[in-house]
């Protein structure tokens, strides 16, 4: 596991949590959003949920999923030092009107916007639907985390939009990959689609670059996403809303699921 992460920018569990468990996370996702605190970010067409931002802390039994102190004992290995939650989010991908996400590096934005120094972060993906190609699974180009210099992540990428931090996370990305360097990175490295089951887990590296497609099918193509971070690696400079860069509060406290 740690060899393929370090090797290829991601790595797969494979039924990791049962559909009951799905269930359970699908059931308090619906409670979540009941709640008025959660930042929802849209689609363009103003009505379909793209995101449901920083679900972590407005719902009970998510926030003990995000915690799930297995996932943490993983992380802590990967990256050597305890961590903190610094995003998360549900990306519900609706059947239809699920819309794409281009491509990115998440570090891009946790870097350059909000400045942390180092990328001693992962993200991991928990799949709360299948993922297939047809619905939008997320696909990645192996091993396109390797040799990212601060210089070429600058050089790369274009920034649009800044003045409105809803779409750093919308359907055309506040900070795009120049498109010669995106058809360079396309010949340079292997595409691979995280398909999958629901409970399946996917840990992801924050320089791997990383797209989805929109969905072209009735079935919803659901994704929670939580970033974890050092505890040694906190921002510098953010002037970001909390649901996109969460101020440090102490070490993640594990949870016995
Ligand atoms: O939901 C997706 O398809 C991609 C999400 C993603 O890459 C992100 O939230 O950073
Ligand atoms: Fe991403």
């Amino acid at each position: 596991m740690v060899i393929s992460y370090l090797q290829n920018g991601y790595f797969a569990l494979r039924s990791f949590y049962t559909l009951n468990d799905i269930n359970t996370i699908l059931e308090a996702t619906k409670n979540c959003l009941k709640n008025k605190n959660v930042q929802i970010i849209k689609e363009d067409d103003g009505k379909t949920i793209r995101s449901i931002m920083h679900y972590h802390l407005h719902n009970k039994i998510l926030n003990q999923y995000s915690r799930d102190s297995r996932i943490i004992e993983l992380i802590q290995q990967l990256i050597g030092t305890p961590v903190y939650i610094s995003q998360s989010k549900i990306n519900l991908k609706k059947g239809k009107k699920g819309k794409k996400w281009d491509y990115h590096r998440g570090f891009t934005f946790w870097h350059l916007l909000d400045g942390k120094p180092e990328p001693k972060m992962i993200s991991v993906f928990i799949c709360l639907t299948d993922q297939t190609k047809e619905n939008g699974a997320v696909y990645v180009l192996k091993e396109s985390h390797k040799n990212v210099s601060e210089k070429s992540i600058k050089e790369e990428s274009e920034f649009i939009n800044r003045t409105n931090h809803k779409k750093d996370t919308s359907s055309k990305l506040s900070i795009q990959i120049k498109e010669n360097y995106i058809e360079k990175y396309q010949s340079e490295y292997e595409k691979e689609y995280l398909t999958g089951k629901a409970g399946d887990v996917f840990f992801m590296h924050p320089k791997l670059l990383h797209a989805s497609d929109k969905n072209t099918t009735n079935i919803s193509r659901d994704l929670m996403i939580t970033v974890f971070n050092s505890i040694d690696n906190l921002p510098l400079k953010s002037d970001r809303p909390n649901y996109l860069c969460e101020p440090f509060k102490g070490a993640l406290e594990p949870y016995k699921l």
